[in-house]
Parts: structure tokens; C-alpha cells; sequence
């Protein structure tokens, strides 16, 4: 069986939905601090600070595969430092520890771009590049995928991990993240409200949708141990500004506008890539990713279009 620690987060809320409809919902049993009746698997509220209670989870449920998404990100990261280094540490290092102690076969660490610093500001950074991470939350993922290494090596822990960029989805609104503008826009355009962007207009920054994410974390998580060659895969999607992506938004709602207040998350976006090299990623386990910023766009305002006329019909 999967557990899933932080099932209820921006990455949680889609994956856990993406591993119900391929391993079926008796495979998978999902956790979070706050739990909601969302899934149809078993869903059970777990700090995964407790080492004990992680470890009672794994062994009672049986578990084999650990997704381990519970952690502060990197904006909000920045207003708590001490309390998000210890709460991304710390838990990560209980699902290694209790991995260790429980015989499990595989774990998944979400990584990021975040890993790297202002020196790597450029084009197609390779995944090889140096690691100087300047918020508390990159540094918590370096240190993750360091963990990560260290437990392969001394106690052969199949631990996969994958650099996101930041993710665009519409299922959940993300939470405490530099990238989270580039969800709440659609939210803007949909609800015929303007939008006020917290980055600069041609702030360039790696980014995903949420489909090629999940598909990307199944690919790496199915192939053969022996294919896994690196630890902290970097996958490049689509890299945008939000003057970008509001002309991409523009194309099917024109009065649609947006106007620029930096803050405190401009200078974290300008310490990150502006894309990336993947090449390991698609040479070692196949990564290829199929949405552009057109084709985003598109599926983001449809399905955002779906949820509004569910929700109508629901309230009328
Ligand atoms: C964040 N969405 O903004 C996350 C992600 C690359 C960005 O790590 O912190």
C-alpha cells in the first residue's frame, strides 16, 4: 500500500486523486495534519513531526511506498525560518527513518527548483549545476535530497526524488508558495476580477501544469531501480512571466487585465532558474512533458469554467 504524508496540499490533493485511479483506493491511504472527505481511499490525520504515529500508520496499514508531500513552502518559509527548516527536516527525516525500520520498497521526495540560488539565474541550468539555495525552504530540500542520498547508500532506501518547478493546477488553491500567482490568476480571469501580480511583469520562472507533474512522478517511481542514476532530477515544462501568461489568459478573455506590486517574493523568484536542463531526466527514465502555455491556459479555464457550473448548480 502508498501512504501519502501532506495529501492535502496543491501536489497532494492531484497525485493522491492520479495514485487512487491507477493503483485503486484500497492501495493507497492518505494523511495530513487537516483532513477532508475528499478521497476515496482510506484518509487518516497524521503530524508527520510523530515519529510514533507515522510508524503505527505504516506498520497497521501495511504500507510499502511513502509519498512524502507534507511541508512549508518557500515563501511562507521565509515568515517562519526556524519552524520550517525543523518541520521539512524533521519529517522527512521520520519517513526515512521509519522507511528504514519498516523494509519499505520505494520513497518519494518532492524536491525543487528552490535547491538553487541567484548564481544559477539563467537558461537551461543543468542538473549538475552548484546548489546554493537562499530560502529556508531550498535549503530544507538540499538538505532532503543529501537525506535522500545518504539513506540509498548506506541502507539501499529506494528514494526517488523530482526538482518541481512550480506547478499549475485547478484542483486546490497552493499554499504559502513564490509561484502561487500563476494559479490565482486563472481564479482572477474566470471570476471576471482584475489581477494583481506580486512578481514583476517579465519575471521568468520554470513551471509546470499539473498533468505532466503527476505523470513525471509515475514515471520516475515505475522505473527500474537501475535506471535511477540521479538524485533530484530537474524537469523542465514551460518557463513564463506573468505578462506572459496574462497574454496567454488574453487570448480567450481579452478584457482580462492585470496590474504589477512586487513584494518580499520578487527577490526569491529572481534566486531561481529561468529553465532548465533535463536532459538526465529524459534520457534516464523518459521524462516528456506535453503541455505549453497554450495548451495550459486552455485546460486551466476549462476545467476552472467546469468547477464554477458544478459549484452554481450545486448552491442554485
Ligand atoms: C513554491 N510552488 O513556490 C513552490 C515551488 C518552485 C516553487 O517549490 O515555493
Amino acid at each position: 500500500k502508498i501512504l501519502i504524508t501532506g495529501a492535502f496540499g496543491q501536489l497532494g490533493t492531484a497525485l493522491t486523486q492520479a495514485l487512487i485511479t491507477k493503483y485503486g483506493s484500497d492501495a493507497i491511504v492518505a494523511t495530513d495534519l487537516n483532513i477532508r472527505d475528499e478521497f476515496t481511499c482510506a484518509t487518516i490525520k497524521l503530524d508527520a513531526t510523530n515519529i510514533e504515529a507515522l510508524d503505527e500508520i505504516v506498520r497497521q496499514q501495511k504500507i510499502t511506498q511513502i509519498y512524502h508531500l507534507a511541508a512549508i513552502l518557500s515563501a511562507k518559509g521565509e515568515e517562519l525560518p526556524l519552524q520550517t527548516w525543523d518541520l521539512n527536516n524533521s519529517t522527512f527525516f521520520n519517513v526515512l527513518e521509519v522507511a528504514r525500520l519498516n523494509d519499505i520498497k520505494k520513497v518519494f521526495f518532492p524536491s525543487s527548483i528552490a535547491v538553487f540560488g541567484p548564481d544559477a539565474r539563467s537558461e537551461k541550468v543543468a542538473t549538475d549545476f552548484a546548489l546554493h539555495p537562499t530560502t529556508v525552504y531550498g535549503i530544507s530540500k538540499v538538505a532532503g535530497e543529501h537525506w535522500a542520498r545518504y539513506y540509498n547508500l548506506k541502507y539501499n532506501l529506494d528514494v526517488r526524488c523530482l526538482r518541481y518547478p512550480g506547478l499549475i493546477s485547478y484542483q486546490s488553491l497552493p499554499g504559502g508558495g513564490t509561484t502561487d500567482y500563476a494559479v490565482d490568476i486563472f481564479h482572477k480571469a474566470i471570476n471576471g476580477q482584475d489581477f494583481e501580480s506580486y512578481l514583476k511583469e517579465d519575471t521568468q520562472l520554470p513551471m509546470l501544469y499539473m498533468d505532466d507533474a503527476i505523470e513525471a512522478t509515475l514515471q520516475l517511481m515505475e522505473a527500474p531501480k537501475e535506471a535511477i542514476k540521479t538524485v533530484g532530477y530537474n524537469i523542465q515544462g514551460l518557463s513564463f512571466s506573468p505578462v506572459e501568461l496574462l497574454t496567454a489568459i488574453q487570448k480567450y478573455i481579452p478584457d482580462f487585465t492585470a496590474t504589477y506590486k512586487p513584494d518580499h517574493r520578487q527577490a526569491i523568484a529572481e534566486s531561481w532558474p529561468i529553465s532548465l536542463d533535463d536532459k538526465p531526466a529524459r534520457e534516464e527514465w523518459g521524462w516528456k512533458p506535453k503541455f505549453d502555455l497554450d495548451k495550459m491556459t486552455q485546460e486551466m479555464l476549462k476545467q476552472l469554467e467546469l468547477k464554477k457550473n458544478n459549484s452554481q448548480k450545486l448552491h442554485a
